[in-house]
């Protein structure tokens, strides 16, 4: 339970942004909070998040939201696409800078407004690499820091590289990747934050400072300033870090983190979340404080705990930010125009696994929930996935005559179990409950996939072990995806019920 505004908090709970928001980036302007996240093969892209007390946040808007901005080739495979963002506020104006994997590289992006709309992209074909920083020193020169780690300054405004790229630090010798660089000016030094390690186990945070923004870095002593690595702590792959000053002078960090479940080694279904610690400086360098499930709240009031988007009945035009697809959207597939009050989605593809933008759904934001959705296949074949990449899902899915749940595991694909079809619409439902502690061996969760019956009762069609749905398994720098898709035809859903079971 996140903090309640109506009574005084200790604690608060992490992660303050729970599901697949990897590679946080924060800025603040006065009292709000702007942080922004990854988004690899799914559009709209690049979720964008505001806050008033760094704990509660609320999704306002996606940055790349149409396909001048983003444009995701139907060919590109699962975590590729939009990796690592920067957020930053100068001058008057929002700046992201981000890396299209596999289209585009690097690219600029403006708006006077983090909700949007955001400008289409200043390209920037002389800055190489992914996670690129962006900061002005005092003479207003604009540096791009990149991993590696690489750097070279250019106009914010056209794009151009003034330089070619100089390196600036390869991180702590012996630990890999050197990658998610920050430039912060803290007093009298400059500070280059880096993530190092690599985003699983072995992940961590480094930092270095020097008298100017491109150096000469020495490393701080204490390095790596955080990890979890070689721990059983319940957070896991820590790192991916980024740094902001609240209004009362203190300091805090957000990263990614994991919470992996069942036996060893454990398994992570929901992506890496975004997490907050307290920051405090000694000797001027940065100390990161404990981690952990439960923090120290901040010594100021806490606004309200966002709801998450619990039930949509798609009564709207457009569709709430939470919502994105597979690559791209068009209107002429993915509508709530074309039925009132209904998701209408045409089949682009013969089946969910080939490329198309044939899925609409929300991230998995909690480890237990329950999803239900009203489905009409009258006129094709479709129904409700759990997804992690076109290879690694499970699915229910209902034609006129019979309701079907599937497994798809890398190169394993099976049918369950079959059962007619209730007459008419139809509710599917995915129940996913933590694994009850059987062993050593045991995977996360369990998800059961059924339908209710036309008196409500719901019925579990098959249970499948869920460990084959996380990242542990398939890789990538996914979480689970939880939504809609039409495999044939058109498909209409009247509404889609997602309901926490924990905190
Ligand atoms: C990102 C790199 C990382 O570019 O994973 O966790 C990559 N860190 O900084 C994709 O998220």
């Amino acid at each position: 339970m996140k903090s309640d505004p109506l009574r005084p908090v200790d604690t608060v709970t992490n992660p303050v942004i729970p599901g697949f928001h990897p590679d946080p980036s924060v800025c603040r302007v006065g009292d709000d909070y702007y942080l922004v996240c990854s988004s690899f093969e799914y559009f709209p892209g690049v979720p964008v998040f505001h806050s008033r007390d760094l704990v509660n946040w609320t999704q306002i808007g996606n940055a790349l939201d149409r396909p001048s901005q983003l444009w995701l080739p139907r060919d590109m495979p699962s975590s590729a696409g939009i990796y690592a963002p920067t957020l930053r506020h100068h001058d008057g104006w929002f700046w992201l800078i981000v890396t299209n994997v596999g289209d585009g590289g690097n690219m600029l992006f403006t708006a006077t407004d983090p909700a949007g709309p955001w400008s289409d992209p200043i390209r920037l074909p002389g800055v190489p690499g992914i996670d690129p920083d962006l900061a002005w020193d005092e003479d207003g020169v604009c540096w791009v820091t990149v991993a590696g780690v690489s750097q070279l300054r250019i106009d914010p405004h056209s794009g151009e590289a003034l330089g070619e790229p100089h390196r600036l630090w390869s991180g702590t010798p012996g630990a890999k990747a050197p990658e998610a660089p920050h430039l912060y000016r803290v007093g009298d030094h400059w500070y280059l934050l880096i993530a190092e390690g690599g985003t699983e186990r072995g992940h961590g945070v480094s930092v270095a400072r020097g008298p100017g923004p491109s150096g000469p870095f020495e490393p701080c002593p204490a390095n790596p300033i955080l990890t979890h690595r070689g721990t059983d702590h319940p957070v896991q792959n820590t790192g991916h870090a980024d740094l902001v000053q609240a209004p009362d002078g203190s300091w805090w960090m957000v990263l990614l983190g994991v919470r992996p479940g069942g036996g060893t080694p454990g398994w992570h279904v929901l992506g890496r979340e975004t997490f907050l610690a307290p920051v405090e400086w000694v000797d001027g360098w940065p100390v990161v404080g404990a981690l952990s499930p439960e923090i120290p709240a901040p010594p100021w009031p806490l606004g309200p705990a966002p709801l998450p988007p619990a039930r949509d009945d798609f009564d709207r035009a457009e569709l709430a930010p939470c919502w994105i697809s597979v690559r791209e959207r068009p209107e002429r597939l993915c509508t709530t125009r074309e039925r009132s009050g209904w998701l209408t989605l045409h089949a682009d593809g013969p089946s969910p696994d080939e490329p198309g933008p044939v899925f609409v759904g929300r991230r998995q934001q909690h480890l237990a929930c329950t999803v239900r959705t009203l489905v009409d296949p009258a006129e094709g074949r479709g129904g409700l996935a759990v997804r992690l990449d076109e290879s690694h899902h499970y699915e229910i899915e209902a034609t006129a005559a019979e309701v079907t749940v599937s497994a798809r595991i890398g190169p394993l694909r099976t049918v369950v179990a079959t059962a007619p079809a209730p007459a008419g619409p139809v509710v599917l439902g995915v129940e996913i409950t933590p694994h009850p502690p059987e062993g050593p061996r045991t995977g996360p969760d369990l998800l059961a996939l059924g339908f209710e019956a036309p008196d409500g009762t719901f019925t579990p069609l098959g249970t499948l072990d869920g460990r084959y749905l996380s990242t542990e398994v398939a890789g990538g720098f996914t979480g689970r995806v939880i939504g809609m898709y039409a495999a044939e035809g058109t498909v209409h859903f009247d509404w889609f019920d997602y309901t926490p079971l924990d905190g």
